[in-house]
């Protein structure tokens, strides 16, 4: 019997495993983030083990396009032989690396290593680009320091009020709601979500309340509260002076945005607005009197746009003004996505970053890191390009002409997927390691079958910042390779300076040198503290008292209790503007998330339980707009925009605004929601456009 932790989702729920002669059984564990539930992906994980179609021998292309087995020795050798020769030609970034927020701590940490020390590449980049970037850069920025949930998830059980901002936690992590129950009972529960998601039914049924604005006006929503909240004086004047910096500017950055105007752009009305302003200052003042906390958390509905990060901002903005973080009376905080989400942006993989959530650009961050590395910082490559950039350069004049792909599939994923198939098309050389013949891996030159979540040691950093122990629990099949050896053998074979081992406790101890003295710490943490269930929270520093006691947190379970990260130890308030007008609207495409598909889908729709739930991509739309589109419930539609058309049934619901329609991304060929998203970027962080686009309806013709 094996406690390990769930391979999709941040929540991590702890799960057991147990061999059995039908398969490998999996059961729920009774771990804080779940507390012993599962959702229906987690619970059915278990058939990615042993599951038919699984990868077991490198697999190299060939002439006619097929592919066939290769030995490890040949993949490798070829391998190294390319990059050898790309780079001798076209100069070491012309090699480069797309990482994953699925990765353990160990993998990210030395895939960035790998990237730098054995290629000797500026260009690495990962898809957590796609998921916590604006949530980073927002957090960075006001408080100096991004970790998702800068305090436990269980301080929510306790909350008299939250406002979820772009979040389906019901679909997206179901065990999360059980944190939710006593909000909900106090009628405390806010969602705003253009569409009635099973999150905004919550918050009705439990006397809260939703808001639906237009796609992509949050911001300008968020300008509204701060304003009431400022204009009616209901701002926490004393916080703000003792802990935060740049009041004066938000004061003039809201003072246009009063509620009826503010409805005019989102529309939300100007009463819901106000009242909205009010209840959470109320809450908010009578958390610090001794009652209970008030949240205020953030997901990709309102982080994955063009200005994502001016719009977590002005969450962040309004938590400030309310006096929330870095006090026991509430906090704001991002839901993080991935499995390790939250380790996957610390340790080195982002393309301006070292391990430790240091600067490549700081030359006493590089000096730390080389250091660590036993090398000369003046080896190390400068900052490499963020991901969109990244793939869009592929093949192009003077971009990557080989690519290596660990965990990510962006064919699926990417914005404007059309461009993405056409660069990595370009390119000399693919390189997918994976588990499965994803649609990224199916375009590979090489493809390396590599060792899934129950077959690996290592350790994951769940949404709180707590480092997790995952644990193999069964054996790979046929010649499925850890990555940690894969790159500790081409690395050798490239004669890398510094040393790859492909033991991840060893990892893991030289990742803690490596981040030692950083924002992310780890250096206090033991791996065998962790492997004993003990509740570590970065930053942990060298020499932290550890207990393995259950019920006692170390480390740094809640952050800026008593000052924030920046070097005064105040947080920035940022003001940002957003436009009064919107372009004239069509309809309005959103994408994101069913309960029963995980991301690409490249795992869950092998799961045929999850696959027969949800076959095929629908497309929500209110009863009224397909009416006056001529589409009737489920029939196929062709949803286009200049970038593309995807095919998708449709699926009536009132639970949609009538500007608005819904795709889930999960689906491969003509149902590939990013067929239609665009891949302009937000400014600070490099986050695509994924959360809106323009779309026009056309139901295909003889059929219904
Ligand atoms: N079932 C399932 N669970 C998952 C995942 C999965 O793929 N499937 N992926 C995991 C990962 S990596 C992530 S990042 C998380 C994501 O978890 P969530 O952030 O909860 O997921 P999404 O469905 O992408 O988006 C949430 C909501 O944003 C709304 N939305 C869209 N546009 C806007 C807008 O302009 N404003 C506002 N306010 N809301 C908007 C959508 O209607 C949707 O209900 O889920 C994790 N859990
Ligand atoms: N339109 C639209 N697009 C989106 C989003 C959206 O809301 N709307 N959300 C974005 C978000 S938040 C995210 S996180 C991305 C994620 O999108 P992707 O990067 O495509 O993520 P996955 O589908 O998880 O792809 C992971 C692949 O890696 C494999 N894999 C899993 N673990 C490992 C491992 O340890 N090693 C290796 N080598 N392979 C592994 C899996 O089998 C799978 O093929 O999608 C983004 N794209
Ligand atoms: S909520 Fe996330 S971690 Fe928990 S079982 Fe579902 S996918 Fe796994
Ligand atoms: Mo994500």
């Amino acid at each position: 019997m094996t406690a390990t932790h769930c391979p999709y989702c941040a929540l991590q729920c702890g799960i057991t495993l147990e061999p059995a002669d039908s398969g490998t059984t999996l059961s729920g564990r009774d771990f804080e983030t779940n507390g012993g539930a599962l959702c229906r992906k987690g619970f059915s994980a278990a058939k990615l083990l042993e599951h038919p179609q699984r990868l077991d021998t490198p697999m190299l292309r060939q002439a006619d396009g097929s592919f066939a087995p290769a030995s490890w020795d040949d993949a490798l050798d070829l391998v190294a032989e390319k990059a050898r020769s790309i780079r001798a030609e076209s100069g070491a970034d012309a090699v480069a690396m797309f990482g994953s927020g699925s990765l353990t701590n160990e993998k990210a940490y030395q895939l960035g290593k790998f990237a730098r020390l054995a290629l000797g590449t500026s260009r690495i980049d990962y898809n957590g680009r796609f998921c916590m970037s604006s949530a980073a850069a927002g957090s960075n920025r006001a408080f100096g320091l991004d970790r998702g949930l800068p305090f436990p998830l269980a301080d929510l059980d306790t909350a008299s009020m939250i406002l979820m901002l772009g979040s389906n936690v019901a679909d997206t992590m179901p065990p999360f709601v059980r944190h939710l129950e006593t909000v909900r009972k106090r009628g405390g529960l806010i969602v705003v979500d253009p569409r009635r998601s099973a999150t905004a039914k919550l918050s009705a049924e439990g006397a809260g309340w939703h808001l639906q604005p237009t796609p992509s006006t949050d911001l300008q929503l968020l300008l509204g509260l701060a304003h009431v909240v400022l204009a009616e004086s209901l701002a926490d004047t004393g916080y703000l002076k003792a802990r935060t910096t740049g009041l004066e500017a938000l004061r003039s950055s809201v003072a246009a945005w009063w509620p009826e105007r503010t409805a005019k752009v989102t529309g939300v009305p100007a009463e819901a607005i106000r009242r909205t302003a009010r209840a959470l200052a109320a809450a908010a003042r009578a958390a610090k009197n001794g009652g209970h906390p008030v949240y205020i958390l953030t997901g990709r509905g309102i982080e994955q746009h063009a200005n994502g990060t001016d719009t977590v901002t002005a969450a962040i903005n309004l938590a400030l003004l309310l006096g929330l973080p870095g006090t026991l009376a509430g906090g704001y905080g991002t839901i993080t996505g991935q499995g390790n989400g939250q380790g996957g942006r610390e340790h080195g993989q982002k393309c301006d970053q070292l391990p430790g959530y240091r600067k490549i650009a700081d030359p006493a961050h590089r000096a730390h890191v080389a250091k660590a590395w036993g090398v000369d910082p003046g080896i190390i490559p400068g900052p490499g390009i963020p991901a969109v950039e990244l793939l869009n350069a592929l093949g192009t004049e003077g971009g990557p002409r080989m690519l290596m792909v660990h965990g990510a599939n962006p064919v699926i994923s990417a914005p404007d997927a059309t461009r993405i198939f056409s660069a990595l098309r370009r390119l000399d050389f693919l390189v997918v390691c994976d588990f499965f013949l994803s649609e990224t891996a199916a375009e590979a030159d090489l493809v390396l079958p590599v060792l899934q979540w129950a077959e690996e040691e290592g350790t994951m950093t769940n949404l709180e910042g707590r480092i997790l122990r995952r644990r193999a629990a069964v054996a790979a099949p046929g010649q499925a390779k850890s990555e940690l050896w894969i790159l500790s053998q081409l690395a050798d074979r490239l004669d890398a300076p510094g040393t790859f081992s492909s033991d991840a406790a060893e990892v893991f101890e030289e990742l803690k040198r490596a981040s030692a003295g950083g924002i992310a710490d780890y250096s206090g943490v033991n791996w065998q503290d962790v492997d004993q269930g003990a509740a570590i929270y970065w930053p942990c520093p060298e020499g932290s008292a550890i207990s393995t006691e259950p019920g006692t947190r170390n480390g740094t379970p809640r952050l800026f209790l008593e000052n924030f990260a920046h070097p005064d130890g105040k947080a920035k308030i940022v003001a940002v503007h957003a436009p009064a007008t919107l372009p004239a609207q069509q309809i309005s495409l959103v994408t994101g998330r069913l309960l029963e598909h995980y991301q690409s889908g490249a795992q869950t729709r092998r799961v045929d339980e999850l696959a027969a739930a949800a076959p095929e991509a629908a497309l929500e739309i209110h009863p009224s707009t397909a009416l006056a589109h001529q589409i009737s419930d489920g029939q196929r539609v062709e949803v286009s925009n200049q970038r593309g058309t995807t095919i998708a049934r449709a699926n009536l619901s009132s639970d949609m605004r009538l500007d608005t329609v819904f795709l889930p991304f999960h689906f491969p060929g003509t149902g590939t929601a990013n067929l239609l998203t665009d891949p302009r970027v937000d400014p600070v962080s490099s986050m695509p456009e994924f959360k809106h686009a323009q779309v026009s309806l056309n139901p295909i013709k003889g059929e219904n």
